[in-house]
């Protein structure tokens, strides 16, 4: 059945959500025994990662704001990236995530609960991101992680030799 399709998404507790420790509340909101954590990290935002992830806003007059924002200048410097797998996720996720303007979404949504509008920058500060739809949740996944980061690999992949100086533990 086409409502029965198993989905990737991307999803992202930016850094509001974080410095108010909210990581708990929303890892339990998207909690469901039918959907699956495929990768979990922390990060360190750099500017071209998140230039890219909101290439979509570039024209908006808000965007050098948002990239503030996702950067963590306001709150704190990282944001929790995970990868959820399960039936319809994506559509799921938006739903409990709530609309993207903190006053128009519901009040038992995620950012209906939490988020709020910057009064200085007018940035919505939402709490969490979540892919739009399946070509943004490809995207942004091969955007947030590698292949070998996740537990199965969800795209095909191909091997590469690189001479990167890579870091170990001493
Ligand atoms: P989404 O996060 O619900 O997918 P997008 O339109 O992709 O919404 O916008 C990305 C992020 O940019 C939002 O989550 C929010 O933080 C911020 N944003 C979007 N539209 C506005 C706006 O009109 N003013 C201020 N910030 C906005
Ligand atoms: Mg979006």
């Amino acid at each position: 059945m086409a409502d029965k399709k198993v989905q990737q998404t991307l999803v992202l507790i930016k850094p509001d959500g974080l410095v108010k420790s909210l990581t708990g509340d929303i890892l339990s909101a998207l909690s469901n025994p039918k959907r699956k954590i495929m990768g979990a990290k922390i990060v360190r935002v750099t500017r071209e990662l998140a230039e890219e992830h909101y290439q979509h806003l570039k024209d908006e007059d808000f965007f050098d704001e948002l990239i503030k924002y996702i950067l963590g200048e306001y709150h704190t410097k990282r944001v929790l990236a995970l990868v959820y797998e399960g039936e319809n996720a994506i559509k799921e996720i938006r739903k409990i995530a709530g609309a993207t303007h903190p006053e128009e979404a519901h009040p038992e949504t995620i950012r209906g609960k939490y988020g709020r509008i910057h009064s200085k920058t007018n940035v919505f500060e939402n709490v969490v991101h979540a892919s739009a739809d399946e070509k943004d949740a490809e995207r942004e996944i091969k955007l947030w992680f590698r292949p070998d980061e996740l537990v199965h690999t969800i795209f095909p992949t191909e091997s590469k030799e690189t001479t990167k100086t890579e870091l170990f533990w001493k």
